[in-house]
């Protein structure tokens, strides 16, 4: 899979996708990114990539034309055209759904808005608009670092381990159960408080620790995120847990 990203920090754009498991599938040439810096499509003398707002006010707006001339740029070798996305607060919001369909796509393009926003007229060459969640940013470049990374996880062979992917708990619209490593009692420093892993976990019996971690990403699911459990995928374990959590039942197992 490629991205293309259109930014006015490329060398930020370029250090975060060398890092961590996006950095090692670029590596091995799993997946491909090109960053594109905004100011190389621009042809005046001072590389000018932004203009004062028609109609007057504050802040400054991304010029139409360089932007056109990089997301051009992208095919003018005659390869295939990207879907190409635009980072703003107005766009669809990202969920794990909208990744899913998004890593269907075998290239995309992001475009990072930086300032006020973009020129309208740029979103012509958009195909979709995405969100990361309802607050502002100063630019789409964390956005679009958002989409890669999420988007990338679903690629076959971006993440080692493609059971962990599988089994992820959003993936399947859950939250996570708890995580415990070693060792198996710890006391904290200011409070002397003596803290355990839970017991099942220790016990080397593997059904009921798979039914304690569905029950508690089932009791955290119920309290945090309620809304979840409506479109969540369960098996018929997990929906008799989750009618026992709901009933407030003590489990008989
Ligand atoms: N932006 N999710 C870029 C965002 C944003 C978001 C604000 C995008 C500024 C120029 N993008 N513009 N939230 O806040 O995607």
């Amino acid at each position: 899979m490629k991205f293309d990203v259109v930014t006015i920090f490329p060398a930020a754009v370029q250090h975060a996708v060398g890092m961590g498991i996006v950095g090692r599938a670029v590596e091995r040439q799993v997946l491909e990114v090109v960053v594109h810096d905004l100011r190389d499509y621009t042809t005046d003398k001072h590389r000018v990539v932004d203009d004062v707002p028609y109609g007057g006010g504050p802040g400054m707006v991304l010029k139409p034309e360089p932007l056109f001339r990089a997301i051009e740029s992208m095919t003018a070798d005659g390869a295939d055209k990207p879907f190409v996305l635009l980072t703003s607060p107005q766009g669809t919001v990202l969920t794990q759904t909208v990744v899913e369909r998004l890593s269907r796509h075998p290239r995309i393009a992001i475009v990072c808005g930086r300032y006020e926003g973009v020129d309208e007229r740029v979103r012509s060459l958009v195909d979709e608009e995405i969100s990361i969640g309802d607050y502002v940013l100063s630019g789409g470049e964390l956005p679009a670092l958002v989409v890669i990374d999420a988007v990338a996880r679903l690629v076959p062979g971006v993440v080692g381990d493609e059971q962990s992917v599988a089994e992820d708990s959003f993936g399947r619209g859950l939250l996570d159960f708890p995580h415990y490593t070693r060792p198996a009692v710890v006391t904290t420093g200011t409070a002397g408080e003596v803290l355990k892993v839970p017991e099942v976990l220790l016990s080397g019996n593997h059904a009921e620790i798979r039914r304690w971690r569905k029950r508690e990403a089932l009791a955290r699911t119920l309290e945090r995120r309620p809304e979840l459990l409506a479109h969540a995928s369960l098996d018929d374990e997990e929906k008799e847990l989750l009618r026992e959590l709901q009933a407030d039942i003590r489990p008989s197992r």
